[in-house]
This record gives structure tokens, C-alpha cells and sequence, in this order.
């Protein structure tokens, strides 16, 4: 047993630098605290433990078997290399078998998703259970509270460092007997699935077509090993279409993150940078992020907000995918994301749910069968054949539409874009001009005071709507200000100031919320939609739609005498 100087970690989805995981006790604290909030269910379970290849990553992992030895857990599985996506890592704990048929009931993802790594950046930890999904706020408060107590862990110094790097078992005898970590090929269980869910055929079919190019960009992280595997060699796609599919423990230097800003090299192919491509530009682009949950989908010269990607989804599910074609069993999308998916789920007669940020709240109505296909506005995707958001998965769904929709275009023909689908889907729809503005880095006491005024804004209704007239704002009146919350219709726990919303007359909406992941000081995110269904005017750039709103909101927030920041860090 060993003393611990306990640690206040800053979050139990804990994301912070390298240089803090790496002080004395810092992984040990979460790892063991974790073990003690599940109290006597970790003897003899099977855990997960991998992640998207970041810097750091071998160490944690060595460490983690360590401990989870000496708590009495029968075996850990491990992706060859450690890596595994966050989907695949749901995908396993959902149906991965062992040979005497038992499965997996929690994981540690070792992944800080799509923030930077390297010695100076980001690492992070994450506990899954045994739906495949993150861990409840109840699990992670029970953790976060041991964190700060802890004076002790476990760890078996008998066990020696594993070989990751191949496959096979290896046999220890762990402090309560027979104890085995078992690394495996990353890609087999997440193929398999995917090979469950997508006719490849008519993928394949689409992808030999002479007129069709595609470009994945992997930006460095683990969805290039899934990448590689399923539309190189299951699918036959060109191997050029493919870009920083090797995983990189520093991703190249960049950032993983899926946007315009950041997946440079994918948005100069698809026509999208400053500069004219020198290559044929493809006529579908897709980015995900460090740990392969997040995506971003482009046409060329084309940007398809995330908002829009999952109503188009939910829109063509049942014909395009054979996993749906049954029907669909709700959608759902978190709170700042579009209603471009409530006009869908009208159209189709389903039920639509508004959930707070974050995936958690999604998994809840999956395992209650009420739910299929949701999404959130950052750039995340899925359903529920896994209880995380999925990167390749959203991929495939893009192309199972754009297969769908070219399947009578002869070969040689001119073929269905993903401009001409969006297209068709606001013609039909109606289109929800979107965009989000991310102050990163924000002194967090001006944060706190921007969301204080901000709620007392609430009550002062007609004031705004004087304001609004006075500064001959081309913007609707606000009928609404609040603040989301959500009951959960499955167990019933409420969750609070899930952001700061203030809606009006026309349907346009103006949220902002701090966000929960950051690792530097206070990010503020403002959220600006607004509906048309004039298709005299769903043309319109963007950023052209959206001024009045987003002038608006400047001035109604105050934002810059708050932060000090006349622009935001990022706009997506
Ligand atoms: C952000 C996004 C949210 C997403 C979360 C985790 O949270 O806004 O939609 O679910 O990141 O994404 P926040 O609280 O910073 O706004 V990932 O790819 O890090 O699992
Ligand atoms: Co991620």
C-alpha cells in the first residue's frame, strides 16, 4: 500500500496538461478513486483501458493495470499499441466476448478528445460503464469527492510493465489470483459493427465510381487505424483519399478538433482555405477528431453545420441504412444545437428530445428505447449502436446517403453531391442559419459576471425590446429569456442552468453557455440560430444571416466590457 498526497482534481471528466497528470499520485488518485466509488463490484471484473495514442498514454496505461491489479480486477483488455477510439471502446464493452463468454463492464479512456498532446499539452482520463456509455453524474461526483480524501492506493508492484505493442495474453498472478491483460487488434470489434450497421456493398459501389473522390483527415489521431481498415481495405478506397491517418502522440502538433479552424489541410482539398487546391478537388470531405468521437462533413467548396448533418441523417436513415430500416425510435440533440431536427422529427412523426450538453443524457434514453439517431451542434454524431457520439460512424452515414441518393445515376453520370442533398434538405425543410462564437481562456470571475447579468437580463424583457427597437436592430422581438433545464423522463434527476437562452418570435434563438471542459481558465460559447423558409432567401451566406442576431447578442451580453475580447478565439 502506498501513501498518497491527495490532489483536488479539477474535474472528474478529468482533462488537463500533461505536466499535472505527471506530478506524484495525480493518475493513481482518479484510477483508485474510481475503484473505491465502485466499491466490491471491481472484484473480478473485466476493464477496458486504451485511448487515442496521445502523449503520455503508455505510462498511464502501465499504471493503470498496476492498480487495477491490486484492486482485485480479473482482467484488462487493451488495443494493440493502447489505442482504441472512444466509440470502439463503446462498441466493446457492448459486445466484445471473451473466450468463456464474459464481457467488460467499465473502461478508462486515456484520450483529452480533440485539445492538443504532447509533453506541454493536453491528457486526460475517462471512466465508461457498463452500458458502453460515460459515467452518470451520480458515479463522477462519488469519484470527484473521493479524489479530494484520498490518503492511499493499491498497486501491485509484482506485475512488469506489458508489451502493448503485441497482440496476446499475458499471465499474471494478481494479489487475488489469476490476473490477465489481453491486448488486441483495435479495429476487429469496431468493424464489425460498423459491417452490422452500413450496406458496404453500396458503399464500395460508390467509392470504385471514377467521378467519386473522397478525403478523410484523421489530423493525427486514432480514427486513422479505423480509417485505413474500413475504407482502404474493406472498402477499396484509394489510399490517396486518406490524410494523417498514422496516430501521432502530439497529433503533428496540431489540433485534433474537427472545424474549419483547425482541420486545415482537409479544408484547403475541399476548396475551402484561402488557397485554390492544385488537385482535383473531391466531392466529399470528413475530418474526426483525436479520439474519432467528433466529425465534420464537407462537400466541395461546401460546409455542412453539424446541426444540419444530424436532421439530414435522421431525414434519410430508414432508406439509406439498412440498421434503421425498421424505422426510428426518436431523436434526440443537446439544448444549443439547431431545430433543424425538431422540423424533421414533425415531418416523420417521431419523438424529439432537448437534452443538456453532453453525451450522458443521450445514453439514458438509448438503453430506454426511445432514441436512435442524435447529435449535438459540436460536431457530434451517433445512435445507438454504442453509448458515445461517433466520428467514422457519421462518415459512413454521409455515404450511405450519397450512395443512397446515386444509385440510379449511371456510372460516368453526373452524381448527387453533398451541396445538392443539403440543398434539397433546407428546400424541404426550411434552413436554420447557424454558427457558434467561443471565447476561450476568459478570466473566470468575468465569466461568472457576463452569466450574472445575463440572467438578470431575464427579467427585464421589454427593456431589450426597447433596446432592440431604439438601435434599429433587424431582429425579431424576444418572447423568452431562461435558463434550460432538463428532467431526465427516465430516472427522473433534474439537471440546472444548463445555459442561458433567450428566444424569439420568428424561432431564432441566442444561447450562451460556459463551457464544462476547457482546461485553461473560462470558455464562454454563444449560440446563434435562426430559421428560413423563404427559399427565396435559404441561399445566403451564413455569417451575411446572422449579423443582425450576433450584433444583437454582443451588445444585449456586454460580452466585451465582461472579457475584454472584441472577437472570439474560434467561430464554427
Ligand atoms: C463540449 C461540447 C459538447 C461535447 C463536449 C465533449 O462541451 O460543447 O457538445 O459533448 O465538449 O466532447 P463544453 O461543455 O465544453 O461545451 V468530446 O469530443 O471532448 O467528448
Ligand atoms: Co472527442
Amino acid at each position: 500500500m502506498v501513501q498518497c498526497s491527495w490532489k483536488i482534481l479539477s474535474t472528474v471528466r478529468m482533462s488537463t496538461q500533461v505536466t499535472v497528470f505527471k506530478q506524484p499520485c495525480y493518475v493513481e488518485n482518479f484510477v483508485q478513486a474510481t475503484f473505491d466509488a465502485l466499491g466490491e463490484k471491481v472484484k473480478g471484473l473485466i476493464i477496458v483501458v486504451s485511448g487515442d495514442g496521445r502523449y503520455f498514454s503508455k505510462d498511464a496505461i502501465q499504471i493503470i493495470i498496476k492498480i487495477a491489479a491490486a484492486n482485485g480486477i480479473k482482467e484488462v483488455w487493451i488495443g494493440q499499441n493502447g489505442l482504441l477510439s472512444t466509440p470502439a471502446v463503446s462498441a466493446i464493452i457492448r459486445n466484445r466476448v471473451g473466450p468463456h463468454g464474459e464481457k467488460a463492464r467499465g473502461a478508462f479512456i486515456l484520450t483529452a478528445s480533440h485539445n492538443p498532446g504532447g509533453p506541454q499539452e493536453d491528457f486526460g482520463i475517462k471512466y465508461n460503464t457498463e452500458n458502453g456509455g460515460p459515467a452518470l453524474e451520480s458515479l463522477t461526483e462519488k469519484i470527484f469527492s473521493i479524489t479530494k480524501t484520498i490518503t492511499k492506493y493499491h498497486i501491485a508492484d509484482g506485475i512488469n510493465d506489458v508489451d502493448i505493442s503485441k497482440c496476446g495474453t499475458h499471465s499474471f498472478t494478481g494479489p487475488d489470483g489469476p490476473f490477465n491483460v489481453v491486448v488486441f487488434d483495435a479495429t476487429e470489434d469496431y468493424v464489425k459493427l460498423m459491417k452490422s450497421i452500413f450496406d458496404f456493398g453500396a458503399i464500395k459501389n460508390l467509392l470504385s465510381r471514377p467521378e467519386f473522390s473522397f478525403c478523410f483527415d484523421a489530423l493525427h489521431g486514432v480514427s486513422g487505424i479505423y480509417a485505413q481498415k474500413i475504407f482502404v481495405e474493406e472498402l477499396s478506397a484509394n489510399p490517396h483519399f486518406l490524410v494523417n491517418c498514422v496516430p501521432k502522440e502530439d497529433f503533428g502538433g496540431g489540433h485534433p478538433d474537427p472545424n474549419l479552424t483547425y482541420a486545415k489541410e482537409l479544408v484547403h482539398r475541399m476548396g475551402l482555405g484561402k488557397m485554390v487546391p492544385t488537385e482535383k478537388i473531391p466531392e466529399f470531405g470528413a475530418a474526426a477528431d483525436g479520439d474519432a468521437d467528433r466529425n465534420m462533413i464537407l462537400g466541395n467548396r461546401f460546409f455542412v453545420t453539424p446541426s444540419d448533418s444530424v436532421a439530414i441523417i435522421a431525414a434519410n436513415a430508414v432508406g439509406a441504412i439498412p440498421y434503421f430500416k425498421t424505422g426510428l425510435k426518436g431523436v434526440a440533440r443537446s439544448m444549443p444545437t439547431s431545430a433543424a431536427l425538431d422540423v424533421v422529427a414533425k415531418a416523420l412523426k417521431l419523438k424529439l428530445f432537448e437534452v443538456p450538453t453532453g453525451w450522458k443524457f443521450f445514453g439514458n434514453l438509448m438503453d430506454a428505447g426511445m432514441c436512435s439517431i442524435c447529435g449535438e451542434e459540436s460536431f457530434g454524431t451517433g445512435s445507438d449502436h454504442i453509448r458515445e457520439k461517433d466520428g467514422i460512424w457519421a462518415v459512413l452515414a454521409w455515404l450511405s446517403i450519397l450512395a443512397h441518393k446515386n444509385r440510379g445515376v449511371p456510372r460516368g453520370g453526373k452524381l448527387v453531391t453533398v451541396q445538392d442533398i443539403v440543398r434539397q434538405h433546407w428546400s424541404t425543410f426550411g434552413r436554420h442559419f447557424y454558427t457558434r462564437y467561443d471565447y476561450e481562456n476568459v478570466d473566470a470571475g468575468a465569466a461568472r459576471n457576463l452569466m450574472a447579468h445575463l440572467v438578470n437580463l431575464q427579467s427585464s424583457l421589454s427593456d431589450i425590446n426597447s433596446m432592440i427597437k431604439e438601435a434599429k436592430l433587424n431582429v425579431a422581438r424576444v418572447i423568452r429569456g431562461d435558463e434550460f433545464e432538463y428532467k431526465d423522463p427516465i430516472d427522473g434527476s433534474v439537471s440546472k442552468h444548463q445555459g442561458i437562452r433567450f428566444l424569439f418570435e420568428d424561432g431564432s434563438r441566442l444561447v450562451f453557455r460556459p463551457s464544462g471542459t476547457g482546461s485553461e481558465g473560462a470558455t464562454i460559447r454563444l449560440y446563434i440560430e435562426q430559421y428560413q423558409s423563404d427559399p427565396s432567401k435559404i441561399g445566403v451566406e451564413s455569417q451575411v444571416a446572422l449579423a443582425p442576431l450576433v450584433e444583437f447578442a454582443l451588445k444585449l451580453s456586454k460580452l466585451e466590457a465582461f472579457t475584454g475580447r472584441a472577437s472570439p478565439t474560434v467561430i464554427t
